[in-house]
């Protein structure tokens, strides 16, 4: 039998975590902060196939860096000083992950958490962590506490429920129990009926738990801050008997307050595996009657219920008290902490001015929506592309023709082939060994006002000169003494003779569809101008489609003339092309990539090096 070191924790106790849970680090560290503690009690994470790195979390006011660690062995190189392990791993890890522990020089105290730990493995940690002079608290366990220097994981729950019973200082009770649930209660009750625990151990539920009630009564007894004891344990196993078999023999001379919980089983006709796995009522010895009788003959202080447990603990205390065994405690004042951001703006106590403004797109609720329409009425009435932009760049529901405008001009203009400056840079950043989006945006890049990008700066320019009124002589004439070409006129390889079967599809869908063509038959006339000139300075794809949006615009009756200027303005139009032409890019870049074509090198012949 092995007998445990008094001191478990110290105000400089530092934790490894393993397998981290946030809520369970910040709690620590709050509790730090709290009781006022210097150095915080987390020293590094575990995070088994990680690449390590950092983490962040509260201490106090200030944000801290904790390190991750990919091994057990890592972390307690790093952290000779760290001598608490904190194993929050699974029932199926659990095992291995303590046993590495165990094994680590550092490491004093290994804590399990886990539940359903298989009891062979954990017979197998104890013998180990006797073996080699470490406490194991748990499996199955939420931890413990010293009251003002360290706390495991989420022992004593909330920030508040720490502060209402006083945990963040010392008291003179040694509390042991089996349950880290009925722990949690009795940090409550003590604080109320003495000056609270100088330390709380749960050592949990299962049959074969790392340490012991007895153990830690042992301990307790040893330690001078530690005035009286207090045990709650349940019905189920023997470890009750051995604090019996210590007052027996006069190893515990502290008072100490005990009660066995689970004397309800007596009314089960058969036998009850309550809760814990440990917490079956078995033999007649086992029973809550007999232990709570066993330990009263002793020399216990036992109460007659759960209820009257309160009173028995108070009564004892008030003894220690009268004695002068038990100082008045000088209340220190905890410092604040800061409320958790979250947790403000839940409680509505903070405000603070938001950093992006959204008006097209809501995914917080149960449903993503497009401009306030959910995405399953978007597919369920069969939305078309168009329908969806009309949601997200308009902000309304364009009528069907107007949207199926939109999908023809992606179509459209989803291709041109891959001699077009777009999808030459595509292939051949495709085929230097470039991945898909690097290739589509090295084409998409290429987009401006020589190349697909003219459909803005068209709209502005005929929307211009039919403001003004101007000819389209005036137009032609007055652009060339500026030096400046009109954006959506004229084409490399498209002409007069070779004409852009293109543009002559969405004149004939306006035709139909439109109830008005100003601004086409405008163009129109400025081609007839300058196709005098050159029979290359067509209306081309891009001219077509700028002013086709104009129409569109001015003849659906959705938008006012103020609104229309800003889409003009700000520049949607050019959107079509992107969207459009990322179909073809992405297609290209692929083709390349299938083809496993390799990097393209410019031949010479095909350069005039004028350098001489
Ligand atoms: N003149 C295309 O010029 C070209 C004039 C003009 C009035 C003009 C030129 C131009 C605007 C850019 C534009 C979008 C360089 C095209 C697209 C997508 C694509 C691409 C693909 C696809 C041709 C001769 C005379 C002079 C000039 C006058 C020339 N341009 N007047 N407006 N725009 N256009 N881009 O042939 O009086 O004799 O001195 O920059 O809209 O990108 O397939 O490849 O799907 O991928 O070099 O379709 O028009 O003409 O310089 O010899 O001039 O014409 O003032 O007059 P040229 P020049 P004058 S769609």
């Amino acid at each position: 039998k092995m007998t445990l070191p008094a001191r478990l924790f110290t105000k400089q106790s530092q934790a490894l975590i393993y397998n981290y849970k946030e809520a369970a680090v910040q709690r620590m560290l709050d509790f730090d902060n709290v009781s006022q503690r210097d150095t915080p009690s987390v020293a590094g994470l575990i995070h088994p196939g990680s690449d390590g790195g950092f983490y962040k979390a509260f201490f106090g006011f200030k944000e801290l860096v904790i390190p991750v660690y990919n091994t057990v062995s890592e972390a307690c190189k790093q952290n000779p000083n760290a001598d608490v392990f904190l194993n929050f791993a699974s029932h199926r890890s659990a095992y291995q992950s303590s046993l590495a522990a165990l094994k680590e020089p550092s490491i004093r105290t290994v804590v399990i958490i886990a539940e359903g730990v298989p009891e062979n493995e954990a017979r197998a940690l104890l013998s180990m962590a006797k073996k080699n002079g470490k406490v194991i608290i748990g499996p199955a366990t939420v931890g413990g506490i010293q009251a003002g220097c360290f706390k495991i994981g989420n022992t004593a729950g909330t920030i508040d429920n720490i502060l209402a019973c006083k945990l963040y200082r010392s008291g003179s009770v040694g509390f042991v129990s089996k349950s880290g649930g009925l722990s949690n209660e009795m940090y409550n009750v003590l604080s109320r009926c003495t000056d609270g625990i100088y330390e709380g151990i749960a050592i949990g539920g299962d049959s074969f738990p790392g340490s012991t009630l007895t153990d830690h009564v042992l301990r307790y007894e040893k330690l001078p801050e530690v005035k009286m004891i207090v045990v709650l344990g349940e019905l189920g196993g023997w470890d009750e008997y051995g604090i019996v078999d210590a007052l027996k023999r006069g190893e515990i001379t502290k008072p100490i307050c005990c009660w066995v919980s689970g004397t309800v089983a007596k009314i089960f006709p058969t036998e009850v595996q309550f809760g814990h796995a440990g917490a079956k009522s078995g033999g007649e010895t086992e029973s809550a009657e007999a232990k709570n009788g066993a330990l009263k003959k002793a020399g216990a202080v036992v109460p007659t219920s759960f209820e009257d447990f309160a009173n028995v603990i108070a009564e004892t205390y008030a003894k220690l008290e009268a004695s002068g065994l038990v100082k008045p405690i000088e209340e220190p004042t905890p410092p604040e902490l800061p409320l958790d951001f979250k947790t403000a703006v839940k409680a509505g106590k903070v405000r603070k001015p938001t950093s992006i403004i959204s008006t097209i797109c809501d995914d917080r609720g149960d449903e993503l929506t497009y401009n306030g329409v959910p995405i399953s009425e978007v597919c369920k009435e069969e939305y078309v592309l168009g329908d969806v932009i009309g949601l997200l760049w308009f902000k309304r529901k364009l009528p069907s023709y107007a949207s199926r405008f939109i999908e023809m001009c992606l179509k459209l203009v989803a291709d041109h082939g891959p001699c077009v400056s777009g999808a030459h840079n595509t292939i051949v950043a495709a085929r230097a060994g470039k991945d898909l989006v690097s290739s589509l945006v090295s084409g998409l890049l290429t987009i401006g006002p020589r190349f697909g990008g003219a459909i803005d700066d068209s709209a502005r320019v005929f929307k211009d000169a039919i403001d003004r009124n101007l000819t389209p002589e005036q137009l032609v004439e007055g652009m060339k003494s500026k030096g400046k070409r009109i954006p959506g006129i004229g084409h490399l390889i498209k002409s007069a003779d070779d004409i852009d079967k293109r543009v002559v599809i969405l004149k004939q869908y306006a035709k139909t569809h439109f109830s008005s063509s100003k601004y086409l038959e405008y163009a129109l006339e400025v081609e007839k101008y300058t196709l005098q000139k050159a029979n290359n300075l067509i209306l081309n794809v891009d001219g077509c489609i700028g002013v086709l949006f104009l129409d569109l615009l001015h003849s659906c009756d959705l938008f006012t003339k103020e609104e229309i200027k800003e889409i003009i303005d700000v520049g949607y139009l050019n959107g079509f092309f992107v969207v459009g032409r990322s179909i073809g890019l992405i297609g290209h870049a692929l083709d390349q990539k299938r083809m496993r074509q390799p990097l393209y090198r410019h031949p010479y012949d095909d350069v005039l090096y004028a350098s001489d």
